[in-house]
């Protein structure tokens, strides 16, 4: 059976990761328009640095919990060839044990050159003066709204041939992620949402179950 798996900030969670959207998140409904856009970068770049220094640090202190363990396990299945795709920019799926995960909107553990596009290990504290070999600034290499997210057409491929798609922990509020379960359902794949609570794309989905990620995603995968 053919499964794509896209994860959203709700499975990191229960890891102590904040969420973007969520009442009482870690980030306090960050104005993400001045954090996550290549245009608050370019207006205020120690800013856009210290939030994602922060979160840097923030992962380096979390570990990988039950949802993302099973995930790994079942990438291990025989009978399932699963695409497992993050919009998460953390590290967690990895170090749960998966492999080939596709991060869609990059990671922070990766430094990008704004001139040449050259790419390296981000530092754990990245500023204005982090620079490239070429003397370019260093950002995060993260996609930010307005960019186009990363291995398209990899993820395009493996929804137009799935069985089944499952969405894990995400709002459905940006696209193109949002626009997943669309896709897979024209094609012919049956859909399962698993979120704490019905996000916007409920009534996209075929089948659903809510509550926390540690526990509805063992017991799906079980
Ligand atoms: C739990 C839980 C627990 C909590 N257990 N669940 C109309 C149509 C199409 C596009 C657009 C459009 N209007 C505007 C656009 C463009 C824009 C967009 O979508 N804007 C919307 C806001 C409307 N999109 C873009 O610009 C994208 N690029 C693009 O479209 O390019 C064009 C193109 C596409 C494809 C091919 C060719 C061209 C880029 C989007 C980049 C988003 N970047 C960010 C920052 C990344 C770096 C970083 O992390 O800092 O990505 S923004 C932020 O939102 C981050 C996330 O990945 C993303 C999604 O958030 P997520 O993961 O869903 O988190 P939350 O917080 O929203 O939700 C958490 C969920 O977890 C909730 O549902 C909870 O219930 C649940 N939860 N605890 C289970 N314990
Ligand atoms: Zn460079």
């Amino acid at each position: 059976m053919r499964i794509v798996i896209l994860t959203g900030a709700g499975i990191s969670a229960e890891s102590g990761m904040g969420t973007f959207r969520d009442k009482g998140g870690l980030w306090e409904n960050p104005d993400l328009m001045k954090l996550a856009t290549p245009e608050g970068f370019a207006a205020d770049p120690a800013a856009v640095h210290a939030w994602y220094n922060m979160r840097r640090a923030k992962v380096r202190s979390c570990q990988p919990n039950a949802a993302h363990v099973a995930l790994a396990a079942l990438q291990q299945d025989p009978r399932a060839e699963v695409t497992l795709v993050t919009q998460n920019v953390d590290d967690l799926h990895e170090r749960a044990g998966s492999h080939d995960v596709i991060h869609m909107h990059g990671t922070h553990l990766r430094a990008l050159c704004v001139d040449c596009g050259a790419r390296w290990p981000a530092p754990s504290q990245m500023t204005v003066d982090t620079r490239c070999a070429c003397g370019g600034a260093a950002r995060p290499d993260v996609v930010w709204f307005g960019e186009v997210p990363y291995h398209m057409d990899r993820v395009g491929a493996a929804l137009t041939q799935a069985d089944l798609f499952v969405a894990i922990g995400t709002s459905g509020v940006v696209y193109p992620a949002a626009g997943f379960v669309r896709v897979a359902r024209q094609a012919g794949a049956d859909t399962l949402e698993i979120n704490l609570a019905p996000s916007e794309r409920a009534t996209e989905f075929a089948r659903s179950a809510f509550g926390p990620a540690t526990q509805t995603v063992p017991a799906w995968v079980a």
